[in-house]
C-alpha cells in the first residue's frame, strides 16, 4: 500500500486535468490508497478535480418530498417508513396529484431547481403508476428537474416514468455488498444494481448513492464507492447521507461517523466520479458549519434545501441562508452546468490556474 499511496501523493500535486479522466476501473487498493491519503493532500486533490469541471462556489438544490410515508414492506435497518421497525410514524396513503404540485411550486420558489418524491415502496403497484405519472408530468411543467425514488421497477415502469419526462430515478446502493446483509435483508444487493442497470438503459438520469455511519469499516466506504465508479457510466448524482439515527429502528444507537471520515468519503467520491455532482445529504442537521464547509470542499456540490428530507428534519432555508453566505456559496441555476468540454471557471468568471 506504501507504493499506491505515494504514487498518488505524487499525483495530487500533479495536473489536475488529468486527475479529472472519467474512469470505470477503480480498484479497491487505489480507493483505500485514495481514503487514507493525509487529509491535506486528499483534499487538494478533490478540489483540484472538482474545479476541472465545476464552479467550485456553485451548488445544486434538490427538495424532496414523501409522496407515500410509511408502512413499507421492506426492512431496511436505518429507515424510519419500514413497516418492520417501531418508530411510531404515521404512515399515509399516496397524496394527491394537486397537492405535490403545490408543494414544487413552493419549493421552485424557495431556489429547489429539483424536485424528487420519495415513495416508501418495495415496488409501485400498476394503479400507482397513473398518479406517480401525473406528478411527473405536473412538476416539469413547472420548470424543475424531475426526480422519482419508488424502489424497484419493472420494465414497464421504466418505460412510463421516461415517457412521462422524468429526468432522475433514484436508488442507493446504500452500503459495499459485504455489509449490506447487515442493513437488509429484503432486497439483495444485485436486485439494486439490477434495477439501477434498466433505468440507465432506458435513457434516464442516474441518482445512486449511499449511507455511512451505520457501523461499517473505511473499506466498506471505499468498496460502495468502487461499485458506483465501476458501473458501466457514473450515476450523474451521487447522494451521500450520514445516517440518520433513528429511534425505534435497529441502527438507532449506531456510533456516529467521525466528521473526518464523512469528508474523506465524499472527497473519495469526488476523485472517482469526477463528473458528478456529489450530494451532501442527509445528516446535515448534526453537522457543523465547519464540517459543511470541509464537504464542499472536498467536492460536494448539491444539498437538499427546506426544512424536511423525507420524515426527518433538514437544516432549512434560514440557515442554508447563512451557511451560503458565510461560505460565499450560491444556487446553481438549471442548465448553467459547467460540461467537461469548458473551461473551468470560478463564480468571479475567472479561468482556474491549472498546475503542470
Ligand atoms: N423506498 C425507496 C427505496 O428505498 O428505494 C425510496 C426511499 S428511501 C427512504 C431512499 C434512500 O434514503 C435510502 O436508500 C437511503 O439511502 C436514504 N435514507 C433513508 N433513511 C435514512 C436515514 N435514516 N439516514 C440516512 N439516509 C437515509
Ligand atoms: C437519498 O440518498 N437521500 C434522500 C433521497 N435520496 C431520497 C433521503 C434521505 C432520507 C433521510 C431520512 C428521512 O427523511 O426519513
Ligand atoms: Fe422502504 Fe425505502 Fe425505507 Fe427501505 S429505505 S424501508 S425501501 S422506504
Amino acid at each position: 500500500m506504501a507504493s499506491s499511496v505515494t504514487r498518488l501523493d505524487t499525483s495530487a500535486r500533479g495536473s489536475a486535468r488529468a486527475s479529472a479522466a472519467v474512469r470505470h476501473d477503480w480498484t479497491r487498493e487505489e480507493a483505500l490508497a485514495l481514503y487514507d491519503l493525509p487529509f491535506m493532500d486528499l483534499l487538494f486533490r478533490a478540489q483540484s478535480v472538482h474545479r476541472a469541471t465545476f464552479d467550485p462556489n456553485k451548488v445544486q438544490m434538490s427538495r424532496l418530498l414523501s409522496i407515500k410515508t410509511g408502512g413499507c414492506a421492506e426492512d431496511c435497518g436505518y429507515c424510519s417508513q419500514s413497516a418492520h421497525h417501531n418508530t411510531g410514524l404515521k404512515a399515509s396513503k399516496l397524496m394527491e396529484v394537486e397537492r405535490v404540485i403545490a408543494e414544487a411550486k413552493k419549493a421552485k420558489a424557495a431556489g429547489a431547481t429539483r424536485y424528487c418524491m420519495g415513495a416508501a415502496w418495495r415496488s409501485p403497484k400498476a394503479r400507482d403508476m397513473d398518479v406517480v405519472v401525473a406528478m411527473v408530468e405536473g412538476v416539469k411543467a413547472l420548470g424543475m428537474e424531475t426526480c422519482m425514488t419508488l424502489g424497484m421497477l419493472s420494465d414497464g415502469d421504466i418505460a412510463k416514468l421516461r415517457d412521462a419526462g422524468l429526468d432522475y430515478y433514484n436508488h442507493n446502493v446504500d452500503t459495499s455488498e459485504a455489509y449490506y446483509d447487515k442493513i437488509i435483508t429484503t432486497r439483495t444487493y444485485a436486485e439494486r444494481l439490477d434495477t439501477l442497470a434498466r433505468v440507465r438503459e432506458a435513457g434516464m438520469k442516474v441518482c445512486s448513492g449511499g449511507i455511512v455511519g451505520m457501523g461499517e469499516e473505511r473499506e466498506d466506504r471505499v468498496d460502495m464507492l468502487v461499485t458506483l465508479a465501476n458501473l458501466e457510466e457514473h450515476p450523474e448524482s451521487v447522494p451521500i447521507n450520514m445516517l440518520i439515527a433513528i429511534p425505534g429502528t435497529p441502527l438507532e444507537n449506531a456510533e456516529r461517523i467521525d466528521a473526518i471520515d464523512f469528508v474523506r468519503t465524499i472527497a473519495v467520491a469526488r476523485i472517482m466520479m469526477p463528473k458528478s455532482f456529489v450530494r451532501l445529504s442527509a445528516g446535515r442537521t448534526e453537522m457543523s458549519d465547519e464540517t459543511q464547509a470541509l464537504c464542499f470542499f472536498a467536492g460536494a456540490n448539491s444539498i437538499f434545501v427546506g426544512d424536511t428530507l423525507l420524515t426527518a428534519d433538514n437544516p432549512g432555508e434560514d440557515k442554508d441562508g447563512q451557511l451560503f453566505a458565510k461560505l460565499g456559496l450560491s444556487a446553481l441555476e438549471l442548465g448553467s452546468e459547467a460540461s467537461s468540454d469548458q473551461e473551468p471557471v470560478n463564480s468571479a468568471g475567472r479561468q482556474d490556474a491549472h498546475q503542470s
